[in-house]
């Protein structure tokens, strides 16, 4: 896009910087691109499908979507679809089988299997893109991405993203997907834009996943969109994938619209976090038993 660090992959890397509910914050932000663009990141470690996570919930991708109009049914977001693969031949690199998260709208992914064709010539308008400032880096000549379309009601044919299930639900309708749900300001605790705890670090803050199920972001939570390793399936069956973790993330856009001035439709993302276990009581008894209670 214009800004060229839009398209420095590195700025996914580390936590993310919240822009809160009214308006994202692109500082790092890394943009996608036009459909079937895409950004592959490994982790350090296996995340784990782990059922001390909250909600069962293991991983939080954000971005910069953020609400209309303060309205959580009604979201600025460029939707992305999730794949993840465990490092089986654990050799660190992304050469095993991907796994799709098909979230509320992709329930026959390889019928939405689709290409789009790109050339660099930009004065020839038989393909996209039509601005040299959208070819990505190191692209020439002609080529082809691919992605699973993601259906153009409700992602496509409106600007802003509509609840499905209505302007005020309180459950949520469209889960699944990267980049829909804002990323809170560092310790915004109540989604309201204002600080409430100014110590708790980035590391707390991003790592406590909201409820996608329902609409609006949890107390505590840091926002994003939150996902569940058991969600994955494999794309070319629906079989339920099973895996006990995965080392690698391919985030893809998933739409395929240009908007006038606003130019490609592309999702961005700025930060992938493994959730953090909900912390165990402290282990103490929970009752006495009167008749043996003995003082001196
Ligand atoms: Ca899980
Ligand atoms: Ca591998
Ligand atoms: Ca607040
Ligand atoms: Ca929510």
């Amino acid at each position: 896009m214009q800004d060229p660090a839009f398209n420095e992959p590195t700025r996914t890397l580390g936590p993310p910087t919240g822009g809160g509910t009214l308006d994202g914050d692109n500082t790092k932000a890394v943009t996608l691109g036009g459909f079937g663009g895409s950004i592959t990141l490994a982790f350090d470690h296996t995340v784990r499908d782990d059922p001390h996570n909250p909600r069962g919930l293991d991983f939080i991708v954000f971005g910069n979507a953020f609400w209309s109009g303060n309205d959580p049914n009604q979201r600025w977001a460029e939707a992305a679809t999730i794949e993840i693969s465990l490092d089986v031949n654990n050799n660190g690199l992304a050469d095993d089988p991907w796994y799709l998260i098909p979230g509320t709208h992709l329930p026959d992914p390889p019928a939405v299997w689709q290409q789009q064709t790109w050339d660099d010539n930009t004065s020839d308008n038989t393909f996209p893109p039509a601005f040299d400032s959208w070819i990505p880096p190191g692209e020439t000549g002609v080529w082809q991405t691919f992605a699973f379309r993601l259906p153009a009601d409700p992602f496509e044919n409106s600007i802003v993203l509509e609840n499905p299930n209505g302007p005020f639900a309180t459950d949520e309708g469209i889960f699944g997907y990267a980049d829909c749900s804002p990323t809170l300001i560092l310790g915004d605790l109540d989604a309201d834009n204002t600080i409430d705890d100014e110590t708790i670090t980035p590391e707390q803050f991003y790592t406590t996943p909201d409820d996608p199920f329902t609409v609006g972001i949890d107390p505590g939570s840091g926002g994003g969109d939150a996902f569940d390793i058991a969600w994955a399936v494999d794309p070319a069956t629906g079989e339920a994938a099973s895996l006990y973790g995965f080392d690698f993330i391919r985030i893809t856009n998933a739409t395929n619209i240009i908007l006038g001035p606003f130019g490609e439709r592309s999702a961005e993302v700025c930060a992938v976090a493994d959730v953090a276990p909900r912390l165990r009581l402290l282990d103490s008894p929970t009752r006495v038993i009167p008749e043996n209670i003995t003082r001196r």
